[in-house]
Parts: C-alpha cells; structure tokens; sequence
C-alpha cells in the first residue's frame, strides 16, 4: 500500500527537482540533496504502478549567470547552452530518470512565465512600489541580487549577496545589506529611483501559517518547518518579483523597458511550463486537481522559496494546488570542507562518470547512504572506497554471485524445484515478505538512508541463509535439500532486482538480466515464488568490482592540488613592515658577490655551501636554498647579493660569513637576487 501523507489517496504524483543554475556542472552535493532521493521516489512510485511525473531542467536566468558571461566574455545564452548541455547529459548518464529536462530560456517557459506574471497583475494581485535601489554609477546599471554584496544583517558574514546570505540562509533586500558593494566595479553604490512589482507576502500569513505550521506539522521534516516558522515569525514582507536587468524573462506590460522578473519568479514557474511542453493539453490536471501530489526536491538553501513565496504566487493565482511536501535535504561537505563551486572544491559529475565508467550506482549507493537528511554530512573518498568493497562487493554483489555460480554448477542454471521446508526455511520467507513494506514505507516518509539500509538488509538476511545452510557443501550428500536452497535463495535475488532498483537501476537490470526475471512490480516483491522452478537462467556476471587504493589516491590528490591551487590564488602580498630610519637601512651592507664554488652541505639536506668572490679575498656563506637549486654547480659563475656585515654563525659545522639574498614566491619557492647586468664585484647595493 502507499502511505501518504495524512493517508490520503492521490491518483498522480507530480514529482520536482530544484532546477541547477546553467552556470558550472552538477555536483556530488546537488546530488545527494536533491537529484539521488527524488529519482528514488519516483521510481519507488513507478514501481507501485502510481502514475509519475518527473519534472526537472536548468535555471538559466540570474545574475550569476550575467556575471560569469561578464568575466568570460561571452554571452549569457553561451553560457547556459554550455552548461545545459552538460547537466543534462550527466544526470542521464547517472540514471536520474526525468520524464522532462527542459531549460528555462525556452521560448514556451518565457510565454508561460510572462502570461503567469499578467493574469497576476491584471486581477491588481501585485503592489506597484517606486522606490530606491542602489545603482552603479560607473557601470550604468541598478546592482539586482548577486551585483551587490555587503556583510549580512543577521550572521554578519561579509560576502553575503543582495538576494540572500549563504552562511546563514537568510533571504534578504539589497537594501538589508550593510557596507554594499557592486560586485561589477567594487564601487560604493549610490541609491536611484525604480519601479517594481511586489508580491505581497505579508498578507499571506494568515493562510501560511494555517497550512504549515498547524496543517504540516507531522509531516514536514523538522529542518524545513523550522525554517518556514522562522521566517513567518519574523514577519513577511512584500517581495520585489521584477528586476532592473536585460537576461530574463521580460516584464509583459508597456511601461516595463529594461525589466525582467526576478529569477525566483519565472523558475519555479518552469515545473509549470515544462509540465505544458511535456503533457500538452493534458498538463493541468497535474497542477489543478486535488487528488494530484505535489512534492518538491530541494537543497536547504531553496526552502524558503518552495515553502513560502511559490506557494503564495500559487495561491495568488487561484487555481492551483499546494505541495504536499518539500523534503529538503541539509548540506553534502567534501573531505570535511563546503563544498564550493568557486574554489572548485566539488566532485563534478561530469568528472566522475568519466573517470569510473560503469560505477554510476557506486556513486548513487554512497550518496543516498551518507545523504545529509537531518544534518550536513561529510563524502570522503576512503568512505565511497569502503562503501563499494565491503557493501556493494561483500554484501550484495557476493551474494547474488555466489547463488546463480552453485545454480550453474549444480543444477545446469535451471532454478531447482523445493521440497519440504525446515523452519530455518519458512522463517526466511517470512522475514523476507516485511522488506517491501519496510522499505517502501521509509522512501514514502522521505527516509532514504534508511530505506537504502533495509534494503541491504534483505541482502544479510540471503547471506545469513547461506552461513546456516553451506549449499556448496550440501550437494554431495544431499542433492535434494541443496536443491530447495537454491530455490529460496534465488527468490531472495528476485527480491532483491525489485527491490534494489530505485536506488541501484543499473544493478536491477544486471540482476533482472541474469535471472532471465521479467519486469515485476513492487506489489510483486515478498513472494518466495517470483523465479518458477525449471526456469533457464543466464550466466552470472559480477555486479560490482574492488575498488583499488591507487584510485582512491588519484582522487585526493587531485583534491589536495585544487587546495594548493586555491591557496595559491587566495596569495596577498604581505602587509608593510613597521617604517625604518634611512641611517637604519644604511647600517645593513649588502654586497654583490660572485659565486666561485657552490655544493650541498653533507648531512643537511637544505643548505648549499657558496664559496663567493667579495672582491676582498673571497668568503663561505650557507643558505637555506638547496631544495629549489638541485644542481648547485650551475651556480659557479652567477653573481648574487649578499649582507656582508653579519656577525658569522656555525650552521651544521659550516661557518657561514654572511647571507645571500632570494625572494620568497607565494608558493614557498626560493629564487635567488641577482644584478640585471654584470657588475664589479664587491659593489654596494643600496
Ligand atoms: N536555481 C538552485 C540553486 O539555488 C535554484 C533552484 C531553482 S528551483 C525553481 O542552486
Ligand atoms: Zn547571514
């Protein structure tokens, strides 16, 4: 049965995705919030023979978009056909099972969004503001959301956006901002007069408050109704749904040049318009009609958007329902750092499915089983390695191998007929009748990780029955009992192809393929007769392989070089020293010398020993160099600088009458100072 939400009975299921901003690729984070748990569902669903909708697609509008087309130097639509096109390929390839993937720069998404955007304006649902709106003078421009950046009112972070802060969630007004900065010049931004349309949240909250925080109460995961109390507490305020921008959807009346709608007016509006390009005339029942179930996939940083302010441009239109749920997911870190597009600290996608061909449910099994569902969570490498070897290989993958293996060797691949059952027997059956329930009732209640567990539960439980039983050992003596075995243990591989399949859809066709088993639903799942006795067989083929170290260090290493690289890029010169006397400077000699001799120090692996010409009868001076000068020699002939008026120093036996000039780069490298053009030796530098 399905148990939804107060167990009322829905005839369709419309199914959405957060739509991914078209501006870098899809990331193991938006998987794991997002994509992975909503493919589950809605397979889980499809499987349960529920009609399905899964509507997904690219955010191409936004400033982030305007801002990377900028640095580029390229279009914005060069921008989102790049970046489509790679999403879309790569949530394919993974199996993410979309019933659409469509983008918002399409032209039907913009007449949708536009007529949505006039009906409301027409029936005076709108507030028409005129008001002040900071505005770059040096770039000609008013400064929307992410063209502005100043420290957030409420966390204090000093790189929050002039739509929202990042570090504490907070959707905010330009205006909120304190110290505002345009982030196209870096100017101080002046305020400039600007007419808008805003939606008025405030007058919403009677009903928002009635239907989250009475009506979805139980339901609600706790992280998203919080959040939506939070905010109703604080208190709604009209929201601006127009910008003073040219990318976008283009505000449908007359005295509106130069605007467009906010992004976060015309994207949600696109799980409407791809609905239209997907179904056609048919599309309004899976908005419209009550006994449909909307649900919303999202990250957390999306909650207020899918929880408050689509649903009241929802509500303003009249006709449509609500969602029923909105089970985001809290935060994925990478090796125990946010994950950042920016910095590049991500698995791409993309990446991934290059460099493990064939391993897609290996990334799918690891990130449902680690998805941050109630808190952010961590992906490692050395997790996703154990993950695959000792669950998917041990536990999973050896089992059914090990079973269709004695069925070939036994039983010519045929599934062998059952006897008379011990209790060993009938209790496996019967525990094995609980996991579609089991599992079924923990994806409908957005429980993933556990419905994941249970589901390799089943798997234990075939391993168990085999320990107990050691059919491998059982044919000699006793054909017939190996035979009933068998039997029960394939029924528990049938289990398992239904059962695995909306979270492993690859592994489910290898599994259905080798069982010869024709496509069964989950109402089907339970039965000890799935697989008739006498049915052929195909050969085994191993499900999942080892994953070896050197690939898990090929992965960390290249993590540890975007660090370096990033450290590298975040590189400031270093603050000014405290001011210095001229007498003062003039008390430090600095010579230039002529390198007569150079070799390692014995025993220290980072001094080279100089042997300089002073012009005074030559001297020896150590430095700490050796590791950015391996080949010391070529030194012989070099002119360098030197501080000729240091009291001398042992350094590992060397006595060392001066110090030799370099310059430290920012990556810690050595280089030593020299002249630009010969000089007599023994000069003064100064
Ligand atoms: N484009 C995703 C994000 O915040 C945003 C979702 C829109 S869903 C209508 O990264
Ligand atoms: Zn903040």
């Amino acid at each position: 049965m399905i148990y939804t939400e107060k167990d009322k009975k829905f005839k369709r299921y419309t199914v959405t995705s957060a739509l991914p901003y078209a501006n870098g690729p899809v990331h193991i984070g938006h998987l794991a919030g997002v994509y992975v748990p909503a493919d589950i569902y809605v397979r889980y669903l499809r499987a349960q023979g529920e009609q399905v909708m899964f509507i997904g697609g690219s955010d191409e509008h936004g400033v982030p978009i305007t801002i990377k087309a900028r640095k580029e130097g390229c279009s914005p639509q060069d921008i989102v056909d790049r970046y489509h096109t790679i999403i879309k390929n790569s949530f394919a390839e993974l199996g993410i099972s979309f019933d659409i993937y469509s983008r918002t720069s399409s032209k039907e998404h913009h007449e949708t969004a536009a007529a949505y955007f006039e009906k409301l304006y027409k029936e005076g649902k709108f507030i028409e503001k005129t008001s002040m709106q900071y505005y770059d003078e040096e770039a000609g421009q008013f400064l929307a959301d992410r063209y502005i950046t100043g420290t957030c009112p409420h966390c204090g972070n000093e790189r929050a956006y002039g739509d929202q802060c990042e570090a504490c969630g907070t959707s905010l007004n330009a205006t909120d901002l304190i110290n505002p900065k345009s982030a196209l010049s870096g100017a101080k931004p002046v305020l400039k007069e600007t007419k808008h349309w805003f939606l008025p949240l405030d007058k919403d909250e009677p009903w928002l408050r009635q239907w989250i925080l009475e009506n979805h109460k139980d339901d609600w995961k706790t992280n998203v109704y919080g959040q939506c109390k939070s905010w109703i507490d604080a208190g709604l305020q009209p929201r601006a749904v127009t910008r003073d921008l040219d990318w976008g959807v283009k505000v449908p009346l007359k005295d509106a040049e130069g605007k467009v709608l906010y992004v976060w007016f015309d994207a949600p509006i696109g799980y409407i318009s791809f609905t239209k390009q997907l179904k056609g005339d048919d599309w309004e029942k899976w908005w419209k009609n009550d006994d449909t179930k909307l649900v919303h996939f999202i990250g957390k940083d999306n909650i207020v958007f899918h929880c408050i302010i689509f649903p009241s441009m929802l509500h303003a239109d009249g006709s449509y329902i609500l969602p029923e749920n909105v089970p985001a997911n809290e935060f994925l870190n990478l090796e125990g750092d946010k994950i950042s597009t920016s910095r590049n600290w991500a698995v791409w996608l993309h990446e991934y499915l290059k460099e493990f061909p064939g391993k897609q449910d290996v990334l799918r099994y690891t990130l449902c089983s680690n998805a941050p569902e109630t808190k952010d969570n961590d992906f490692t490498w050395k997790d996703f390695q154990l993950k695959n070897n000792s669950e998917l290989v041990a536990i999973l993958g050896n089992f059914i191998n090990r079973i269709l293996v004695l069925t070939h060797k036994f039983f010519g691949g045929k599934v062998p007929v059952k006897g008379e059952l011990t209790d060993l027997d009938r209790q496996t059956i019967a525990e094995m009748a609980l996991y579609p329930e089991k599992v079924g009732r923990s994806i409908e209640t957005y429980r993933f990780r556990e419905a994941l567990a249970e589901m390799m539960n089943l798997a234990r439980l075939g391993n168990k029955y085999l320990t107990e039983t050691e059919p491998w050992k059982l044919f000699k003596e006793n054909p017939e009992r190996t035979a009933t075995v068998l039997n029960i243990a394939l029924q528990v591989c049938a289990n398992l192809a239904i059962l695995c399949a909306p979270f492993l859809p690859f592994t489910a066709d290898k599994i259905h393929a080798m069982l010869n088993l024709p496509a069964k639903g989950w109402k089907d799942a339970g039965g000890a007769e799935l697989l008739e006795s006498g049915y052929q067989l195909a050969q085994p083929e191993l499900l999942f392989e080892k994953i070896e170290d050197a690939e898990i260090e090929a992965q960390v290493n290249k993590l540890l070089e975007t660090k370096r690289q990033n450290e590298l890029n975040a590189w400031q010169p270093a603050s000014i020293k405290e001011k210095v006397a001229f007498d003062d400077f003039g008390k430090v000699d600095i010579r230039v010398g002529t390198v007569l001799e150079c070799s390692k120090v014995p025993k220290a692996d980072k001094l080279l020993q100089f042997k300089i010409d002073d012009g005074m009868g030559g001297r020896t001076i150590v430095s700490g160099i050796a590791k950015y000068y391996p080949e010391p020699e070529k030194l012989v002939g070099m002119q360098v600088c030197f501080i000729a008026n240091f009291e001398p120093r042992k350094l590992k036996g060397v006595v060392s009458e001066g110090m030799i000039l370099s310059a430290e780069d920012k990556d810690g490298r050595l280089v030593l100072i020299t002249p630009s053009q010969l000089v007599t030796t023994g000069v003064n530098v100064g």
